[in-house]
């Protein structure tokens, strides 16, 4: 183990890489390839395994069937160099396609899919998407085995996908029961580090949030937050990543809502562990401008900014260009 290192000299050296950073794409970053686990963490939380049926006078089961595996992504330059580093990581297999707002990489092809199985099946999903990728891959297998039992199989596992069967289908087979689910026992160990930071990618948010605060002189104050949000049946994973990096309190929903958060808004906790965690484990897309910006607030707020005028009307540049206020 090193030794500790003192804490001033830690944040200082995390505002130095953030402010000494441009806004432009690091490019030396954008051409090392993306690692297996961040892969894994960017796909359990934001991508999809699933089972399309698309009417075909061709097939013997009156359907085509096609296992698909895809990750969204809202439509800017950066976020397109994200995907094509996942398409480039997966070995130039599928496509990016845009649609309304959004990217989809897309991988349909058999041949393909195996590419992306045994990826996961090396570097395992860790949230209960896991068992989507379970059942999708039995689906795989018994379009492999081609046995004519297998439709029938194949749509009782699609009945417990999140779209379900469709009003069509479930009509021309109403004698199809739904699999039971296989019960997802979801793990206690230390995440991967950069696992983690794919995970982040997805599912993190770094927001400078400025709020009105009329006991302050100025007026307003800017409260940094760390946060990143899951739905409650992965609630296990969010405490992964408490013990994983070190810092962090889990946010209970508010009522109505089944999303948790973890939030870490203790500013010493985001300077010495949040930003030399995600200075280490990359990540890429729009997501590292935010960081980029979440950092420069930091650094201001570090230096007592946020009680001058000035540095607050900084912050509230910082915070209304950055997340869903970034303009490309
Ligand atoms: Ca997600």
């Amino acid at each position: 183990m090193e030794g500790p290192t003192p804490v001033s000299a830690l944040i200082h050296a995390a505002t130095m890489v953030c402010t000494t950073k441009d806004n432009n794409i690091n490019v030396s970053s954008i051409n090392k390839s993306l690692d297996p686990y961040f892969v894994t963490g960017y796909s359990d939380g934001e991508s999809s395994f699933s089972i399309r049926l698309r009417k075909s006078i061709d097939s013997k089961w009156g359907y085509k069937i096609l296992p698909v595996f895809s990750i969204g992504a809202q439509i800017n330059p950066h976020n397109k160099i994200l995907l094509e580093k996942v398409k480039e990581f997966f070995g130039g297999i599928g496509w990016i396609s845009a649609s309304g707002n959004m990217y989809t990489y897309e991988v349909t092809s058999f041949n393909s899919l195996q590419v992306i199985r045994k990826h996961f099946e090396k570097y395992p999903l860790e949230t209960s998407k896991s068992i989507h990728f379970l059942l999708w891959c039995e689906v795989i297998d018994l379009l492999l085995k081609k046995v004519h039992e297998g439709f029938l199989k194949i749509l009782a596992i699609k009945a417990v996908f999140p779209k379900g069967l469709s009003d069509n289908v479930l009509k021309a087979h109403p004698n199809v029961v739904p699999i039971n689910k296989p019960e997802f026992l979801p793990k206690t160990n230390l995440l991967n580090s950069h696992w983690v930071a794919g995970f982040v990618q997805a599912d993190g948010t770094f927001g400078l949030n400025f709020i009105k605060q009329v006991r302050m002189k100025l007026g307003f104050t800017c409260q940094p937050q760390f946060r990143v949000t899951q739905h409650e049946r992965d609630l296990m994973v969010l405490n992964r990543i408490i013990s994983t990096m070190g810092c962090g309190n889990i946010v209970k929903p508010s009522s109505g809502r089944d999303r948790y958060d973890i939030s870490v808004a203790n500013i010493k906790d985001i300077a010495r562990i949040v930003i030399p965690f995600f200075e280490k484990y990359r990540i890429y897309g729009a997501k590292y401008l935010d960081f980029q910006s979440f950092c420069k607030g930091i650094s201001i707020i570090e230096n007592k900014g946020h009680l001058t005028q000035q540095g607050l009307d900084q912050l509230k540049d910082l915070a209304y260009s950055m997340n869903t206020y970034r303009k490309f």
